[in-house]
């Protein structure tokens, strides 16, 4: 175990509720901690995942920064020398049949640009950014004074800063398939929201689903009517299966099946990019060229995403050139944007509040808009609320300057964990818990709730 430099006990909201809730989800991360990294679940999702342990080591720096470090670099260390972050790092201790589609399926290791260690050829959305900065300020302390810690998050600073300018290098350069300025996906599984219902009529559009045979692990230990369906499943393997057969080449990317360009993973790279403006102010380098890279961003979602009849961000399908109108939450999260209008961001805050979202569910917010014919309350991302997407809408509630509303939504994750315990996501009517048990990032999310209430938090950066 690395050595705690840091707390251990719970600051902030250290009401007895609040002490018991900062135990339960520390042991959590402690059980689901395998040496170097973090699982999300142990029985589900038994590997690194790469969103999910940017959250996770947003925990572990509340905890204990040095912790936070290791499964930040143990994350990195499973780059492409192409700069792509995989999705999925397997942990080789793990049977292949723990979960599919593992190690072999994905072939990483026969790959020119694939890494010492087996992963998947995907991506995620990058928060890993926002996570390697929490990590490099958490080592330095509040007000970043010297204290035992300082040396070696300035150090982990400088050496993860070249692996995030490569990293984002290639979701700038490689992944614009549409010469756009936006990043684009070739699967759901990129989107971080898999089984999002925006992704029904491209998923519709997959001409051999399931050509090849293969058996779903996931509904082993989670309900078959909490998961996508078959039908979905196998679009996803025939989707995986047409990337990895082109080599992983982006740049064949227009005869794949799937190409999208998404909100929410647009969104959180702008977010990624101030904050390693941040991380070069920290270590005296120049910041000039990620505040820049967040502005074309900013340009090109507008430009690119907005719809301005219904006051939201949509994906767009780059095949066909539509927006794919489905209301869920990924069109809300563009309030991270410190550029946005008045107007745009007043809809958007108006979307967020109104009975689809904030407005009418008692546990929100729910990750598709519950007065949409594609709200499904119990199915996993079509209408459950998320504890991590609770926690960028936060952060994006506080970046609109509605530091209120971020509570509001603070408050509806600490209720959901409080009842329902760490799991890996909610009922938004009435707040059961659906999915895998002791979920890491519900509890790593939970204690920086805890540690940092939401009056509380440093100013954005940027
Ligand atoms: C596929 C690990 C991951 C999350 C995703 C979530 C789910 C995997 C799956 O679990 O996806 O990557 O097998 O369903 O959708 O956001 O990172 O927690």
């Amino acid at each position: 175990m690395a050595q705690q430099e840091d707390g251990g006990a719970p600051p902030g909201r250290a009401s007895t509720a609040g002490a018991r809730l900062w135990r339960a989800a520390a042991d959590t991360l402690e059980a689901n901690w395998v040496g170097v990294a973090t699982v999300p679940s142990a029985t589900q999702y038994p590997h690194q995942w790469s969103w999910d342990s940017a959250f996770i080591s947003i925990g572990w720096s509340v905890l204990d920064p040095a912790r936070a470090r290791v499964e930040l670099e143990s994350l990195l260390a499973g780059q492409w020398s192409d700069g792509r972050l995989p999705h999925i790092q397997f942990n080789p201790a793990v049977p292949e049949q723990a979960y599919f589609p593992g190690p072999s399926f994905w072939a990483s290791k026969a790959h020119p640009d694939g890494p010492a260690v087996a992963t998947s050829g995907l991506v995620q959305p990058p928060v890993h950014a926002r996570a390697v900065l929490t990590a490099v300020q958490a080592g330095l302390g509040t007000g970043g004074t010297g204290r035992t810690g300082s040396k070696a998050a300035l150090d982990f600073g400088r050496a993860a800063y070249p692996r995030l300018l490569a990293w984002h290098r290639y979701l700038r350069q490689r992944r614009d398939l549409g010469g756009d300025g936006l990043v684009a996906l070739v699967h759901p599984w990129e989107s971080g929201l898999d089984n999002s219902p925006v992704w029904d009529a491209p998923l519709a559009a997959v001409s051999r689903p399931g050509a090849a045979a293969f058996t779903r692990r996931d509904t082993l230990h989670v309900g078959a009517a909490e998961r996508p369906t078959d039908r979905d499943y196998a679009a996803y393997v025939s989707l995986a299966t047409a990337y990895r057969d082109s080599g992983y080449d982006d740049r064949a990317a227009g005869g794949l099946e799937f190409v999208v360009a998404d909100p929410l993973v647009n969104a959180v790279l702008l977010d990624a990019e101030l904050c390693l403006a941040r991380l070069a102010e920290l270590l005296g380098l120049d910041p000039s060229g990620h505040s820049r890279a967040a502005h074309e961003l900013h340009e090109a979602m507008l430009a690119g995403l907005y719809d301005a009849d219904r006051g939201i961000f949509c994906a767009r399908d780059l095949r066909t050139g539509r927006l794919l109108p489905a209301a869920t939450l990924a069109g809300l999260l563009p309030l991270l944007d410190p550029w946005l209008s008045e107007e745009v961001r007043i809809r958007l805050l108006e979307r967020l509040v109104s009975p689809g979202f904030l407005g009418g569910a008692r546990f929100p917010v729910p990750s598709t808009a519950m007065d949409s014919p594609d709200f499904d309350r119990r199915r996993y991302w079509r209408g459950p609320t998320w504890i991590c997407t609770n926690w960028l809408l936060a952060l994006a509630a506080g970046t609109a300057g509605r530091g209120e509303l971020a509570e509001r939504i603070v408050r509806s994750g600490l209720d959901l964990v409080g009842g329902a315990g760490f799991r890996e996501y909610f009922d938004p009517v009435d707040g059961t818990g659906l999915g895998a048990h002791e979920f890491s990032w519900s509890a790593a999310l939970t204690l920086d709730w805890l540690a940092h209430p939401v009056g509380a938090r440093p100013p954005r950066p940027g």
